[in-house]
């Protein structure tokens, strides 16, 4: 299977974030790109080809198809106007945000402070800005891009299922058109969807994509980004009432043309095993074959893990390889993205045990 990553990706590095009020050491590290990097490069099997992605590639049209352009001019240049403005120079955080209890002020972020834009632009705390962020966001974001064209010319080449992954880091799911928040920046996994949709002659129909979101969090970007598109049907397993907390019901449905693209399937938080979280990734299933789409886009977080510090669920190391048997089921051409997971000891493991169930063996 081969493997897109970037050195790149490692650059973005915040020292601390809050978590239940205190300040820690931030958990979405560049070492847990080195973990899963490791455990696939030391298969012994060698069944992973690791590639590097060229960083000539230009994909800001690809990423203006997902966010907007005063989104992403905003990630340019936050760093620098923060630091002009007499922000600490470790990185952007913002301090308040546009509630929507406050008063409905038409707001424009170009006339704002550099400390009002982040708020602007951001759900949460734990998405610092630093000196050397967008590089790897951009980096992050060309690995999915890059991954997505190979996947494209591989179903061309061949009749059988093909995988591809995307050593994505730092994730994306959480980040929606013009915010970011939840460790995410750039939605890779949506970038991706729109590569694979605009890969084909413009006289064939447009790909339908099913996005497999299984990270532990509701990935409200993703949902955000395609619920009104029928063209992308996203489905989520996750912690019903965890983070992000205000998304991720069985009420959410889709809107417009895509009501009945989306589909949340949450799931209890302390109690959730193997066996439930399996009976319901087949729901899941499920629900992506009826939709019959050309492409799975799967957001690989693997913070469902028992052990994992910030969140959870009860899997165990074993399960991962179930999962990914019960993906290549499906019998798609699929891409697989890393967004979460932080447990350290067995991030890498565990990563590649739903790799190595979805080739099969
Ligand atoms: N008490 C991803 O897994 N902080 N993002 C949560 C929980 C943010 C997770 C605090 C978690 C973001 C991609
Ligand atoms: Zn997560």
């Amino acid at each position: 299977m081969l493997v897109v990553h970037s050195p790149l990706c490692l650059l973005h590095d915040p020292p601390t974030e809050i978590l239940s009020g205190k300040p820690v050491p931030y958990k979405e590290s560049p070492d847990r790109l080195v973990r899963v990097r490791n455990a696939l490069s030391n298969d012994p099997q060698r069944k992973y080809e690791l590639t590097a992605v060229d960083d000539g590639l230009d994909i800001l049209p690809d990423i203006l198809r997902v966010h907007s352009e005063d989104y992403v001019f905003y990630l340019r240049r936050a760093y620098s106007d923060w630091v002009e403005e007499g922000g600490d120079k470790q990185g952007v955080l913002p301090e308040s945000f546009p509630h929507p209890k406050l008063p409905p002020y038409k707001l424009d972020p170009a006339k704002m402070s550099a400390i009002a834009r982040a708020g602007y632009y951001c759900f949460d705390l734990s998405c610092p800005i630093t000196e050397d962020t967008f590089e790897a966001i951009m980096a992050s974001a060309r690995v999915a891009v890059r991954a997505a064209q190979l996947l494209v010319d591989g179903t061309q080449s061949t009749a059988a299922p093909h995988g591809i992954f995307a050593l994505t880091r730092p994730p994306g799911h959480h980040a929606g058109t013009g915010v970011c928040g939840g460790y995410c920046y750039l939605n890779n996994a949506a970038i991706a969807v729109r590569c694979l949709q605009d890969a084909v002659p413009s006289a064939a129909a447009k790909p339908r994509v099913a996005i497999l979101d299984i990270d532990y969090h509701h990935g409200n970007g993703s949902q955000e980004i395609f619920y009104s598109d029928d063209s992308v049907f996203y489905v989520s397993l996750h912690a019903e009432g965890d983070y992000p907390y205000f998304t991720g019901s069985s009420v959410e449905e889709g809107e417009g043309s895509g009501v009945k693209c989306n589909l949340n399937l949450p799931l209890p938080q302390h109690t959730t095993g193997n066996e439930q979280y399996l009976a319901t990734l087949d729901l899941a299933g499920k629900a992506i074959s009826d939709y019959s789409p050309d492409y799975l886009v799967v957001s690989l977080g693997v913070d469902t893990y028992k052990d994992d510090p910030i969140c959870c669920f009860n899997l165990t190391t074993p399960c991962y390889s179930r999962i990914g048997a019960r993906i290549r089921e499906l019998g798609l051409p699929t891409l697989f993205l890393f967004e979460g997971g932080y447990c350290m000891e067995v991030l890498g493991e565990n990563v590649k045990g739903v790799l190595d169930g979805f080739i099969g063996s």
